[in-house]
């Protein structure tokens, strides 16, 4: 008998969507869905010695056991709503054939991308250079708890271009933009490779098993209005066409990092499900602007959730407040940084799960 009523509560809470899901379908919700970019990461402890194992970076991506453990690790100790495949927005110019490494200090460093590097640039070994991707989702999705839903992603054509160009991370962006300037149809076409890969890089995330998708740009806030509209907005518009003729039923999150107003324009023309906001997005303005077309993600400082504490508490609270009504995914506005105490981020969780609408 006992066994009975459990086995029934499994199967009917089995059969309740995901609550991601459920958000991104901007059903009304009592809480809403919590997961935290960079949700796997080097604060973990666990993640380091994972790392360790696999000897560095780029070896832990592509060994789908390890990609797979590093996606689990944050979800089996937090109970949040999505794992985020554990990848990097680089795997797609690695796909396309430019060498690249990921130094311990200095973050990625990309083999320069002059003439020569650049026309050896093609799609043509894309599927097979990602193949353990597909398989670490693939691994991921049967051990995955049945209401947490997989999320993949890529960069935006922008911010992988950057650092394509700029060879790692660049605080002014020149390289990249006078590339764009002085040479539009040169740029045009790279942006273009990125659209046409990172389409299928996600089309085949889906075949694979996830359910959800984000786009990161996550350096859109170095573009004047009319850069925005050609280089951020327009190809992550093509990208979401592409996927949608697709897999018309996979939500698409999009993320470009501090574009200001720019955001509404943004979730005006990509057609993305919800969008992404940094912490500088004042919240009655998302409320009224953007919650209306889109679900919104956010926005917590990351820096909050090292403090902890009272000023954590209180500002999760503000934005619970502010969105939680409407279509809503409690998130940072930026990713998990490396000081963070994973105490915090399971005090974070009690303060979500604990609030009703
Ligand atoms: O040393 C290490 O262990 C590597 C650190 C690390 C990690 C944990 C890198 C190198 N990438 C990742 C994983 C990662 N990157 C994920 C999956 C894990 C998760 O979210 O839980 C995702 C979604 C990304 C995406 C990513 N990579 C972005 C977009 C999001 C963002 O933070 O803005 C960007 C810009 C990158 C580039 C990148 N990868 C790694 C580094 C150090 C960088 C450079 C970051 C920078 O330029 O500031």
């Amino acid at each position: 008998m006992a066994q009975d009523s459990m086995s029934q509560k499994r199967s009917s809470k089995e059969a309740r969507p995901k609550r991601l899901l459920r958000a991104l379908a901007r059903e009304g919700l009592e809480r809403p869905p919590l997961w935290l970019m960079r949700q796997a990461g080097r604060y973990l402890p666990e993640y380091r010695a994972l790392r360790v194992r696999a000897g560095g970076f780029l070896e832990l991506c592509l060994t789908p056991e390890l990609a797979a453990e590093a996606t689990l690790q944050p979800v089996r100790r937090f109970g949040l709503d999505a794992a985020i495949l554990f990848s990097d927005i680089l795997m797609v110019p690695f796909a396309l054939g430019q060498g690249m490494r990921f130094s311990e200090n200095e973050g990625p460093i990309l083999e320069p991308l002059d003439g020569k590097a650049r026309a050896k640039l093609g799609l043509e070994r894309l599927a097979q250079r990602l193949a353990p991707v597909y398989e670490a989702i693939e691994r991921v999705r049967l051990s995955l708890a049945p209401e947490t839903a997989l999320i993949g992603f890529v960069g935006g054509p922008w911010t992988v271009a950057s650092y394509m160009v700029e060879g790692h991370t660049s605080r002014d962006f020149a390289a990249v933009k006078l590339l764009g300037f002085n040479e539009p149809a040169e740029f045009a076409g790279l942006l273009d490779l990125l659209v046409e890969a990172s389409a299928t890089h996600l089309i085949r995330q889906v075949a694979a098993g996830v359910e959800v998708l984000q786009i990161f740009d996550s350096w859109a806030a170095a573009l004047a209005e009319s850069e925005f509209d050609a280089w951020c907005i327009e190809p992550i518009r093509r990208i979401v066409v592409k996927v949608k003729a697709a897999h018309p039923q996979v939500p698409i999150i999009g993320f470009p990092r501090g574009a200001g107003l720019g955001y509404k324009r943004f979730v005006e023309r990509t057609g993305v499900d919800a969008i992404g906001l940094d912490p500088a997005v004042p919240l009655d303005w998302a409320a009224r602007e953007l919650q209306p077309y889109a679900a919104l993600q956010g926005n917590l400082d990351p820096l909050l959730l090292v403090a902890g504490g009272e000023a954590m508490q209180q500002a999760a609270e503000r934005i619970l407040q502010s969105w939680g009504g409407g279509p809503f995914i409690f998130n940072l506005g930026h990713g998990v940084v490396q000081t963070t105490p994973p105490e915090h981020v399971a005090t974070l969780v009690e303060i979500v799960r604990g609030w009703r609408a």
